[in-house]
């Protein structure tokens, strides 16, 4: 047995474990607790609470799964005394608030009366408009913005949430001693202690320099009063926190095994699938659908509708982030009583294309392109032929990424997929033939967690490249190649579809 690392990754629907044996090359246990089977107490549906635009989940739930987590890898035998290091990632952007009894909850895990907001505005939630409108306009509106943090300001960026908190409930951002993002906050209980806010996942709040990497003055003045001593340092992803919280010892984690600082989902996946190269390109199909790509520069989307987030190698990496991902299609398979194998059928037997039958499939507000009410539009087709919804809807999803990744500036050879979808080959194949380009995807299906793993082993060492680390983790296993003809129908289709993306647009 060689050296052994732990990844962690909290997404929106579960929390999940990778553990590598360094030396074998070698990804020997894994293990998933999806949030809405264990934990049903907290009546979330797929991890979340929705009240219109208001998406928050439980914190508290975050924090059971992850000592839930342990006692099951404690009972499947894991050997937890011999893990090394410890690295985790987390759903992007959503904010947790601590009041000051914070120090003594991360050791004890014990939040009773910790919380100075008992809920955690996640992602998906989309109910900041106003606020983003502000913010924005303090920093000098949005080509300012862009420039100075990366992205546009986002309903879901943390600094509108954090604004939002401010002025509704102004008594409680007073009593908050801490404000942690979901990744620095498991961090935080992983290590006993607050952890930092790491370059990945701070650029994901509209609060972060993207240059220097540093806390931006005037966006902490546009968003709230004293902002910057309620915020943990920022630091680079591969920061070494401290040794692991004691707590963990009961299920026989070493107590000099290292924690790391966590990062994003998004910008672990690009570890965990190896794009370390300029213009290399990957594809998340889970609860979101993203398209991200690794830059060497710093670069941003002028037009807005992107983000430029920091790496965990220290480079940048440009993301498109599609709200109507894997919950779009568990919805329409709802609504149509499909289960996958009939929802497969239908596009193994419908053609390419669609007959040019279109679906603008925004079963909630969307991110990309910036769509604020949810709802359906169709295009020459009837909402009850069921085989053409489902191929419009996955061919809708597949034409959007690419007509909007043009400021990306990736001409990839190849695409790596990821995530849950990502283990669908019709999904696969409609994606291929799309973007004209060979699908792979590697072994593990959880790159977010194995991202994880791996900074975890490179901080450890701290004396191998990056090329060193991802060595045979990351090779691909057979994928989908386009097929020529379809590939030729998509790239007609794909003109009707953005002019019917544009005019339909509410
Ligand atoms: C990225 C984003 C989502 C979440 C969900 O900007 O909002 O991908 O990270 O996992």
């Amino acid at each position: 047995m060689g050296p052994l690392f732990l990844g962690l990754d909290c997404s929106t629907q579960s929390l999940s474990a990778v553990l590598i044996d360094f030396d074998e090359k070698k990804v020997i246990y894994e293990k998933q607790l999806i949030f809405e089977k264990v934990f049903p107490q907290y009546h979330t549906k797929s991890g979340v609470w929705r009240k219109g635009n208001v998406v928050h989940s439980p914190p508290l739930m975050w924090v059971e799964a992850l000592d839930l987590l342990f006692q099951e890898m404690q009972k499947d035998r894991i050997q937890l005394q011999s893990v090394l290091a410890i690295s985790g990632s987390a759903q992007q952007h959503g904010s947790v608030y601590l009041n000051d009894r914070y120090p003594i909850a991360f050791k004890t895990l014990n939040f009773q009366d910790a919380f100075s907001r008992e809920t955690s505005p996640i992602w998906m939630d989309s109910s900041t408009t106003v606020e983003c409108n502000e913010i924005r306009e303090a920093l000098g509106g949005a080509k300012a913005t862009i420039e100075a943090t990366g992205s546009n300001t986002f309903e879901r960026f943390t600094a509108a949430q954090i604004r939002k908190f401010y002025k509704t409930e102004p008594g409680n951002y007073k009593k908050t001693k801490t404000i942690a993002l979901v990744s620095s906050f498991l961090a935080s209980i992983m290590t006993g202690e607050l952890a930092p806010i790491d370059h990945g996942d701070g650029s994901g709040m509209n609060l972060m320099d993207i240059r220097s990497k540093e806390w931006y003055p005037r966006a902490l003045a546009a968003t709230a009063p004293h902002l910057l001593e309620k915020l943990p340092p920022l630091v680079p992803s591969t920061t070494v926190i401290g040794k692991v919280n004691p707590y963990f010892e009961k299920y026989g984690l070493n107590k000099e095994a290292l924690s790391l600082v966590w990062t994003g989902d998004n910008p672990s996946s690009l570890i965990g699938l190896g794009l370390i190269v300029e213009g290399m390109s990957g594809v998340s199909l889970g609860t979101s659908f993203t398209h991200f790509g690794c830059l060497k520069t710093c670069q941003a989307d002028p037009k807005g509708e992107g983000h430029l987030f920091a790496s965990p190698t220290g480079d940048y990496m440009t993301l498109n982030c599609f709200l109507n991902g894997a919950l779009a299609i568990q919805k329409m398979r709802e609504f149509y009583h499909l289960d996958w194998a009939a929802f497969n059928h239908h596009l193994q037997t419908t053609p390419v294309g669609n007959l040019g039958k279109l679906l603008l499939p925004y079963f909630d507000a969307e991110i990309v392109p910036k769509v604020l009410t949810a709802g359906l539009h169709r295009h020459h087709l009837k909402e009850d032929d069921i085989p053409g919804n489902c191929r419009a809807l996955v061919e809708a999803q597949m034409m959007s990424m690419r007509l909007h990744s043009g400021w990306m500036n990736l001409h990839p050879k190849q695409i790596y997929a990821t995530g849950g979808v990502s283990n669908n080959l019709a999904v696969l194949q409609i994606l291929a033939d799309v973007f004209n380009c060979k699908v792979l995807r590697i072994e593990v299906s959880k790159s977010t967690a194995l991202g994880a793993a791996l900074k975890a082993a490179f901080s450890y060492f701290g004396n191998k490249t990056w090329e060193e680390i991802i060595e045979g983790f990351t090779h691909p296993i057979p994928g989908v190649d386009p097929n020529p003809n379809s590939t030729k129908i998509y790239d007609r289709l794909i003109q009707t579809y953005q002019a019917f993306e544009e005019n339909t647009r509410p």
